[in-house]
């Protein structure tokens, strides 16, 4: 487990609405390297499985239909406390609750399509990081 590391996606609503460029350039500013990226569409098997913590939710059936709507970034964030600091970066889950600044305040629609994932712990960065990225593809100084 490394402390200094998570995971983001760029969700397919921030995606269609031609942030991705944007995101990436407050992730950066805000101190966080990106040691992995990718654009990808997730299938409806790996949002399935990337949020089966969520499974009996009432949610999660559009939570998975919105994740396979259309292509994410996924990326590997270095910084220190990394997982703390991206979730502060990001805000809450819910825009309407999101901090001025934060990225879901500036970017995100609604609580479902909320523009941006960050992991919740280390493990889960851990977990999610391997989910979306070979140990090659992940650039480890
Ligand atoms: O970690 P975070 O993304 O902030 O929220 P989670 O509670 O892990 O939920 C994952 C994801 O599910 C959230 O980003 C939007 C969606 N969701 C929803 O559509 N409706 C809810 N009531 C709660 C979460
Ligand atoms: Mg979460």
């Amino acid at each position: 487990n490394n402390k200094n590391l998570t995971l983001t996606m760029i969700k397919p609503d921030a995606v269609k609405n031609g942030y991705m460029g944007n995101i990436i350039n407050d992730i950066t500013n805000a101190g966080f390297t990106i040691i992995a990226l990718r654009l990808t569409q997730l299938t409806s098997q790996d949002a399935k499985k990337f949020y089966s913590i969520h499974k009996d939710k009432p949610f999660f059936k559009n939570l998975v239909e919105f994740m396979t709507s259309g292509p994410i970034v996924a990326a590997v964030l270095k910084k220190e406390n990394a997982v703390e600091e991206f979730r502060k970066l990001i805000g809450a889950t819910n825009p309407k609750n999101a901090e001025e600044g934060t990225l879901r305040k500036k970017y995100a629609e609604s609580m479902e399509r909320n523009a941006i994932h960050g992991s919740d712990s280390d493990e889960n960065a851990r977990i999610e990081s391997l989910f979306h990225f070979a140990e090659k593809e992940i650039y480890l100084d």
